[in-house]
């Protein structure tokens, strides 16, 4: 069954099952388990599915068939996603307007509107701000429309690298404290994603603390002797991709085992997947936590 609601149209769980050729008992189920896509009901108890629902089921379902991922961590994905959506309208329409504006410039290739448009973002917020919580959502949802087959890889990686290069000149920029320990920032083997690890990298440069920033992929093995020469004292890892978490694992344990004084720090979507004895050194949240974080840190 088909009702319209608000002029929002809704449609009934036969109807959805048959739209996505998801079982009706598997959306019932999907719904009690993960409490992610939730119908809103009628009166009488009858599920009714916006058109958003249905785009989300179909996303659930094609990352389960083509890509192999368990339902659970498709499900944690689409949560992130949405979390995000909510932040940034409670934090203020105000970034969601710079986000919606930016993303639809540089889907369309409209290079100069899309940097005005951040010009302007950067004179009206602290540039931490902007990539937290302008690029980074920007980010998340090509990502999701990606997934939907609403934006090509050509779109992906240019809004990508367009974003990333409006970041890179302000960890250039930064200095420096020389009387401060210094930190080695990569990514972990076979990951290319590094936006997330560079946010993190101008972070500690802008309280002084100075980052040898390896960026993607970097073998593991190579990096022991870059660490003693300069005296490193702390290792920050971005994961995104869960399958190079046991070699991550190894290094840690390698250099702990050494006898090496020196501390780890693992964020990044994948460092959920950390071993239970290496939770410990995974980073969560944003911006905030961080600060409480380095506040923790005498070291630092
Ligand atoms: C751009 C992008 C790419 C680019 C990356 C370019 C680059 N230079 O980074 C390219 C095109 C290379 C790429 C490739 C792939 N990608 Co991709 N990619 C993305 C996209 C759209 C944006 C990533 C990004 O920059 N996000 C913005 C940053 C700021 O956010 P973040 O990474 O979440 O980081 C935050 C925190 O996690 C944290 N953090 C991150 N690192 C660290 C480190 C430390 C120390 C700390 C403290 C914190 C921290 O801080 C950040 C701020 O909050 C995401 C979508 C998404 N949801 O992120 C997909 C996404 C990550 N990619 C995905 C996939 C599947 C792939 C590919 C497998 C696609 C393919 N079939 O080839 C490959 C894998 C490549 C590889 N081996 O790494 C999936 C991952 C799904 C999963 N893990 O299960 C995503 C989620 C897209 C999706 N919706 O499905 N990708």
């Amino acid at each position: 069954m088909t009702v319209q609601k608000r002029g929002f149209l809704l449609f009934g769980i036969k109807k959805v099952s048959e739209l996505t050729g998801v079982p009706e008992v598997t959306l019932r189920s999907w719904e009690r388990r993960y409490k992610v896509i939730n119908p809103s009901r009628s009166q009488g108890g009858a599920r009714y599915y916006t058109k958003e629902n249905i785009e989300d089921i179909i996303w659930i379902k094609k990352q389960k068939d083509e890509r192999g991922i368990t339902v659970r961590q498709a499900m944690d994905l689409l949560k992130e996603i949405k979390e995000m959506k909510v932040e940034s309208t409670i934090t203020g329409s105000s970034y969601e307007e710079h986000i919606e504006e930016i993303l639809n410039f540089l889907t369309e290739y409209q290079t100069e509107q899309a940097t005005k448009q951040i010009n302007l973002c950067f004179s009206m917020f602290d540039f931490e701000e902007v990539f937290h919580h302008i690029f980074t959502p920007i980010l998340h949802r090509v990502g999701y429309q990606w997934e939907n087959g609403k934006l090509s890889v050509a779109q992906e990686h240019f809004i990508c690298n367009f974003l990333q290069r409006r970041i890179f000149p302000f960890f250039h920029d930064l200095y420096a404290d020389p009387m401060k320990p210094k930190a080695v920032a990569l990514c972990a083997p076979e990951e290319l994603h590094n936006v997330g690890l560079l946010l993190f990298s101008l972070f500690l440069k802008r309280r002084g603390i100075d980052v040898l920033f390896l960026g993607q992929s970097t073998p593991t093995e190579s990096l022991l002797p870059l660490i003693h020469l300069n005296n490193v004292q702390l290792v920050c890892i971005s994961i995104t991709m869960e399958e190079s978490i046991s070699q991550v694992e190894t290094f840690i344990s390698d250099l702990l085992s050494k006898g090496t004084n020196i501390d780890f720090v693992i964020g990044g979507a994948g460092a959920k997947f950390l071993s239970e004895p290496m939770q410990k050194y995974r980073l969560k949240g944003d911006l905030e936590n961080w600060k409480k974080w380095l506040n923790s840190r005498s070291k630092l």
